[in-house]
């Protein structure tokens, strides 16, 4: 509880995490959830980022919600037979002890379907959103939207 409400001071005070945003919950640290600017032609935006669980069990990203879209799923992008990149989606991920997990684009990702205020969708601006773990419990960060991926996620296409 104390950590939710320090986290929400942090999203009460955006000159001070501009930059790099991050977060902890339990064993979980969380880094610069971000989303890409919305095409106005594109149906859903994905979110993306980084779990580090610096506990010693696995924990579990079960669900996530926010109040941009009734319907926030969790993806993953898998090679079908015939050699093309599909995403589809996946009930839970989980987060294994000692390492990261890495929401990045041709990755894991948060899809939030049909959002809609997509004013808050635009270069500059953040909106909320929630992350439910199963050891670690919930956290509601502030997913940036940007123009570009951040530099070091540029390059991360472990798939
Ligand atoms: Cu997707």
């Amino acid at each position: 509880m104390l950590k939710q409400a320090l986290a929400l001071a942090a999203l009460l005070l955006p000159g001070a995490y501009a930059n790099a945003h991050e977060y902890s919950v339990g064993d979980l640290h969380i880094a610069h959830p971000w989303s890409l600017q919305l095409p106005p032609n594109s149906p859903n935006v994905a979110a993306y980022f980084v779990v580090h669980n610096n506990g010693k069990a696995d924990d579990r990203l079960l669900s996530v919600d926010s109040p941009i879209s009734d319907d926030a799923q969790l993806h993953e992008h898998t090679l079908s037979a015939s050699g093309a990149m599909k995403m589809q989606q996946v009930q839970s991920v989980v987060v294994p002890a000692g390492k990261n997990l890495t929401f990045a684009p041709s990755a894991y990702h948060v899809m939030l379907m049909q959002p809609k205020d997509r004013s808050l969708l635009t270069d500059g601006k953040r909106f909320p959103m929630t992350l439910h773990f199963e050891k670690a419990g919930n956290i509601t960060v502030d997913v940036a939207v940007q123009k570009q991926a951040p530099s070091d996620q540029a390059h991360e296409h472990a798939h």
